[in-house]
């Protein structure tokens, strides 16, 4: 049996990345930080019925001796890194903590499976906000980065990180450079899953509009459970190396918008306003991934579609709050 060590478990990706290696008949181990307030296993590994069926490690990605135990604990044929501080707009009012969880929280995890299992395969979580200010139409792996928040700065570091451990030591070590991808259990702070739920809201009486900010930006939203297998798939190569995840259609925050509302029969423009206060000190405007080496060396390509992946997010966001949603789970 497979043993597979992921970082992130209780968030979005680590939560369906558990389910599928689960299916896959991996033991499947989680880092669990100490939390006064939220509850102990997390909300999404019970929302996909796998609570009872992870191993839970007590780890903090800032506390070196704390996942060099967990590395050893779980003698993990496979690491996953997906720990971070992840919403880009929290990386400005919490710089240096988003620097150490995000950026060095990466070089511990290299560092501990450098030290306590140098041959395990090694994946790292990086992201499509490291290109930044845009350089080019599409981006693929050979396009600059140009990190426009503390956020992404954190996650280049990472990269290079990951980069020079798979040079310097040998470390099977993949980055994957994905694009936003989203689900019911994305995070209710991340611009998809408040339109959805504001929506649902919406629909049953409960609110009368959403607050945005631009929705001029445009992204390439994929679905989280396609973009997990992209990970492991990378994982099974002979040799470690860094793709692009993309589905290569890119989507403005107002189309996303106009699709979310129409699924529950609402017009958004009478819906939805403007503020500035949600707008970023420096915006990432557009981003539109060309995952062809994906496709071609991994033969990986996405499978849900952005309209399929709305339409389930705002019936799971009506059936969360007590409507008539139809829980549909990709
Ligand atoms: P989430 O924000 O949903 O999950 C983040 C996870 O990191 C949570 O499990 C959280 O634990 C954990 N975490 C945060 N700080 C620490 C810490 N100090 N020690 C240990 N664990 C910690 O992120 P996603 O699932 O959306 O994304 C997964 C990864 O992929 C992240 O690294 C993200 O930056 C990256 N990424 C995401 C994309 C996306 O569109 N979703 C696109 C590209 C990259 P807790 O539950 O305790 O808070
Ligand atoms: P992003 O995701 O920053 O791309 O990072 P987010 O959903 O937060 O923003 C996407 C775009 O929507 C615009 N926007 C708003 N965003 C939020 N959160 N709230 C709003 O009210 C709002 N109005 C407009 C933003 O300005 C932005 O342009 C996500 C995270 O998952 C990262 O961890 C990951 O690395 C990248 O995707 C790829």
């Amino acid at each position: 049996m497979k043993s597979a060590l992921i970082t992130g478990i209780t968030g979005q990706d680590g939560a369906y990345l558990a389910r599928m290696l689960l299916g896959k008949g991996y033991r499947v181990h989680g880092l669990l930080r100490r939390s006064a307030s939220s509850d102990a296993i997390g909300e999404r590994l019970r929302w996909l019925g796998i609570e009872a069926d992870v191993v839970m490690l007590d780890a903090d990605l800032m506390d070196l001796s704390s996942i060099l135990r967990a590395v050893e604990m779980s003698r993990p044929d496979e690491v996953y890194n997906l720990a971070a501080q992840s919403f880009v707009k929290t990386s400005w009012t919490q710089p240096l903590l988003t620097g150490q969880v995000t950026g060095m929280g990466a070089a511990n995890m290299l560092e501990a499976v450098r030290i306590a299992a140098p041959r395990a395969r090694f994946y790292q979580a990086s992201s499509s906000e490291m290109y930044g200010k845009i350089q080019a139409p599409v981006q693929d792996e050979r396009t600059p980065f140009y990190p426009r928040s503390p956020y992404a700065a954190a996650k280049a570091f990472a990269h290079w990180m990951t980069v020079n451990y798979r040079e310097s030591f040998g470390l099977h070590a993949s980055s994957g450079i994905l694009f936003n991808h989203e689900s019911p259990l994305r995070g209710i702070e991340f611009v998809t899953r408040k339109i959805t739920d504001a929506v649902a809201r919406i629909r049953l009486g409960l609110a009368d509009h959403v607050v945005l900010g631009n929705l001029d930006a445009r992204r390439d939203w994929g679905h989280a459970a396609d973009y997990v297998e992209a990970m492991w798939l990378m994982l099974q190569q002979e040799h470690a190396d860094d793709y692009v995840v993309a589905t290569g259609r890119s989507t403005s925050v107002r189309e996303f918008c106009r699709l979310a509302f129409a699924h529950a029969g609402l017009d958004w423009e009478r819906h939805v306003r403007v503020d500035a206060a949600h707008l970023r000190p420096a915006e990432v405007d557009v981003l539109h991934g060309d995952a062809s080496k994906a496709r071609r060396a991994l033969r990986w390509a996405p499978r849900i579609t952005l309209e399929e992946m709305v339409a389930e997010m705002v019936e799971a966001d009506l059936e969360r709050l007590g409507g008539k949603g139809k829980r549909r789970v990709a």
